[in-house]
Parts: structure tokens; C-alpha cells; sequence
């Protein structure tokens, strides 16, 4: 338990130092974004900001963020994170910079499921934003997930937004590597098989997506946890959007 405690909980502690030390890799070391993906182009994914405290984020609202509970420290006035949008390119010249104002962190919270939070803004960002899924209906085929998170396990915080595609997991299939997996509140994705292309350690709280019947953006997930980046047969935990999405919208409108 306190083993999986700890795999859960990825350290925004030490996101936060690397993201200080943010830096873009070697030209040799060919980048893997994320894990296994490779670099969004600018306006690609307009909806996507970076969190001070090293984690990532969507455009619930062009005001609100919706990210991961485990990113933020609980809920009430907060003027203490940083959120930055419009750029894939965190040094970019075009980089908007917005204080929160107001965190809320999912009721009953405890570490365990319900890994979603919102973040109010100073101001809005002026970008599209990201419908979220209010069914289980896009809860299958292939997902995009973006962040500025490690290219590998242990690996440093990214300077240009990374992408990669990942396919759905069962939860059966899933529940075979992780036991505490919350089924009703969480869904997994990855290559089980060969692994290589996964989330990591600072794209928590980003969100994982697909286009839905409308051929437009949908969140299906928020980057949660799992064991290590990439592995096979340990595919990424994703919170189960669709499960929150009236909670998300109470939550968003108490905002
Ligand atoms: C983390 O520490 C983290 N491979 C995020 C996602 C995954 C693992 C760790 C999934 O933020």
C-alpha cells in the first residue's frame, strides 16, 4: 500500500526543481516526447498550460484549469501557481502568464481515485478550450496525450510540448498489473505489450484526448499516475473524465 502510495503520488516536489532547470536535450539524444512521442506544433494544442509547480493542464474554461489533485496542495484562495499557455515553447516570446487565483480539489480527495482539481485564473487565456466527456462513449480507441513532462523514466522536464498516442486498456487488463486500480473512476492506456510510449513524471494533471464524432478535441482523461513511464505491462492511469464531468461542472460554476 504505501508502496503504491508512493508510485501514485508523482513528486511535484521534484517536478517543481527540474522544471527550474528546464532545458531542451541535445540534438544527438533524439527527444522522446513525453515518453516515445515527439514534438506538438506550435497552436497544435492550444487548450494545453504548464503549471509552476511542474505538472500540466487543459482549458476547462478559458479562466478555469482542470488538472490533478495530486498537483495541487487543497483547496481555497491561492495566488501562488503560475499557469502559462498559448505556446508550445515555454521560452517562447508569446508565452501567456496567468496567476490562479482559487484552487478546488475534487471532494473527498485522499489520494486514492478522484484525482482532478480545477484552478481559477487572475485573468483568462485567450485559446481555445477542451470539452470534456460527459459519457463513456469515447472511453476506447486511441488517445493523444501531451505534456512538457520527462522523455523517459527519471528523465528532465521539457522545454516544447511533447505528444504521443497511446491505446485504451481495459480495466481488466489493467487490474492485472495495478490491484488498487479504481475502476469506475480511472482508465489505463498504453502498449501493453511492448511499452515505450507512455506519460511521465510532470505531465500529471495534463489531459489525454481524442476527437470525438464532431472531429473535434474531447478529454476522456487526466494524467494521473502509474508504475515508472513506459514499461510494458504497466500502462498509464489515466482519471476517468466522463465519471467527474458533473462534478467538474458544479465545481467549475462554484468558481
Ligand atoms: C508522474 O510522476 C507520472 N506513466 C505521470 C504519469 C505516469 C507515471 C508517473 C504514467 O507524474
Amino acid at each position: 500500500m504505501k508502496l503504491l502510495s508512493a508510485l501514485k503520488r508523482c513528486s511535484v516536489a521534484l517536478a517543481a526543481v527540474a522544471l527550474a532547470t528546464v532545458s531542451l536535450q541535445p540534438a544527438s539524444a533524439a527527444p522522446q516526447p513525453i515518453v516515445g512521442g515527439e514534438r506538438a506544433a506550435q497552436g497544435e494544442f492550444p487548450f494545453m498550460v504548464r503549471l509552476s509547480m511542474g505538472c500540466g493542464g487543459a482549458l476547462y474554461a478559458q479562466d478555469i484549469v482542470l488538472t490533478a489533485a495530486h498537483c495541487v496542495d487543497g483547496s481555497g484562495n491561492d495566488t501562488s501557481i503560475t499557469v502559462t499557455g498559448g505556446v508550445a515553447d515555454l521560452r517562447s516570446s508569446d508565452a501567456v502568464k496567468v496567476r490562479s487565483t482559487k484552487v478546488l480539489q475534487a471532494p473527498g480527495y485522499n489520494g486514492t481515485g478522484k484525482d482532478w482539481a480545477l484552478i481559477k485564473l487572475a485573468r483568462p487565456i485567450d485559446q481555445p478550450t477542451l470539452k470534456i466527456a460527459t459519457d463513456s462513449t469515447y472511453d476506447r480507441g486511441t488517445f493523444t496525450v501531451a505534456g512538457w513532462g520527462a522523455d523517459r523514466e527519471g528523465g528532465r522536464q521539457q522545454r516544447h510540448l511533447l505528444k504521443a498516442e497511446v491505446p485504451f486498456v481495459s480495466d481488466a487488463d489493467c487490474q492485472s498489473a495495478y490491484r488498487d486500480l479504481v475502476p469506475g473512476e480511472e482508465l489505463c492506456a498504453g502498449l501493453l505489450d511492448t511499452g515505450g510510449v507512455d506519460s511521465c513524471q510532470g505531465d500529471s494533471g495534463g489531459p489525454m484526448f481524442r476527437k470525438d464524432d464532431a472531429d473535434e478535441w474531447i478529454q476522456v482523461g487526466i494524467v494521473s499516475w502509474g508504475r515508472g513511464c513506459a514499461r510494458p505491462d504497466y500502462p498509464g492511469v489515466y482519471t476517468e473524465v466522463s465519471h467527474f464531468a458533473s462534478g467538474i461542472a458544479s465545481a467549475a460554476a462554484s468558481l
